[in-house]
């Protein structure tokens, strides 16, 4: 019997317990499954854990664009590529919080803070801790995504009260190199290390699209279910393509291929939140659709990510209304 065949719904009950030793040839047969038994399963899961018709809202903001040093090839804030953003300062408070009414007000539960740095310096992460304390005093969950961080700065971080720190591995440990060299792979492990540590919630996943092959979805999807705790939270990227940027230009993702990403993660990480991330403006309601119905129940919400469009804010909620689904 061929692996596939025996993670088949019918012979395989155990699919569904959470468990951190998935091996990539475990990951490589649920790829390999028929695209119903696959969604089948992921949907089977997503069941005995979430309520499927809850989608739990997300918005992002910008607090620190464009200027960074790394050379991510998918980024359009590296000053290494010229796409047009312009870098800015880190935003003032008051202007943080007006932006965090406004995503509460129109029904978002988390505010996530991204700031284009290598890895922050104290004395922004002191300016940063204030914005935390200020949106969580608003009622709202707080994420921020700042780069790398050491061991007392994740501590600073926690005592601000974060809720969650965003830190992607990106893509396979295989790829990466291909992608990022200004920073390894065991960097982004360390980071991760010391958010899990400080006792902060952890966000991380990953791009589809960046020009890899299915044997390094599988092997992100694999990495990220070996983590020693799974991320409470696992977004999955779709690239925006940015003009300028090495990866604009390169051959997009075929939409199914991306929603076995989707299934993949919900089913090696059955309680974790599954986040369709970034490219939902570059999908079609049908093929979103069947993220969530592959385990996906988180989306940012809004009409931009950090730099580029995301799907208007009517769209989002007809489609939801559509599906039956609801805001968590
Ligand atoms: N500078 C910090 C860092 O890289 O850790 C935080 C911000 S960075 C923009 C956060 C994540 O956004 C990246 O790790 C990547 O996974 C995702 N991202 C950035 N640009 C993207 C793009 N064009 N398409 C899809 N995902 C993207
Ligand atoms: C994540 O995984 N995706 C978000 C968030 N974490 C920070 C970022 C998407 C960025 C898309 C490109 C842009 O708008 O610049
Ligand atoms: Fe900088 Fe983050 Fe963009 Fe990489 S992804 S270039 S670290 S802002």
């Amino acid at each position: 019997m061929s692996l596939a065949e025996s993670l088949s719904p019918v012979t395989t009950p155990a699919l569904g317990a959470v468990r951190h030793d998935w091996t990539r040839e475990e990951v490589a047969a649920l790829f390999a499954l028929p695209f119903s038994d696959l969604i089948f399963e992921a949907q089977r899961i997503h069941r005995e854990n979430f309520d499927p018709r809850e989608v739990q809202i997300s918005t992002l903001l910008s607090i620190k664009t464009g200027g960074c040093p790394e050379d991510c090839g998918y980024c359009a804030q590296s000053v290494k590529y010229d796409t047009g953003v312009k870098a800015e300062k880190l935003m003032a408070l008051d202007a943080v919080l007006a932006d965090a009414r406004a995503a509460k007000a129109a029904g978002a539960s988390r505010f996530c803070m991204g700031a284009a740095w290598r890895s922050p310096k104290d004395r922004d992460l002191e300016q940063v801790c204030a914005m935390v304390e200020g949106v969580k005093a608003l009622g709202m969950e707080t994420c921020v995504t700042l780069g790398m961080l050491t061991g007392s700065q994740a501590l600073r971080l926690k005592d601000s009260g974060l809720d969650y720190y965003n830190h992607n591995l990106d893509t396979s440990p295989e790829h990466y190199g291909n992608i990022i060299t200004t920073r390894t792979y065991q960097d982004r492990l360390d980071t991760l290390a010391h958010v899990r540590e400080a006792g902060i919630n952890v966000c991380c996943g990953g791009i589809v699209g960046l020009g890899e092959g299915e044997t390094d979805r599988i092997s992100m999807i694999a990495t990220l279910a070996s983590l020693p705790s799974h991320p409470e939270s696992v977004p999955i990227n779709m690239l925006v393509q940015v003009e300028g940027t090495p990866l604009s230009g390169g051959e997009t993702i075929d939409a199914i291929d991306f929603v076995r990403t989707i299934a993949a993660a919900r089913i090696t990480m059955p309680k974790s939140m599954v986040r369709l991330s970034a490219g939902r403006e570059d999908m079609t309601d049908e093929a979103q659709a069947l993220c969530f119905v592959a385990g996906a129940n988180s989306i940012f919400y809004g009409p931009k990510l950090l730099t580029t469009p995301n799907r208007a804010h009517d769209k989002d909620m007809q489609l939801l209304d559509r599906l039956g689904m609801v805001p968590a």
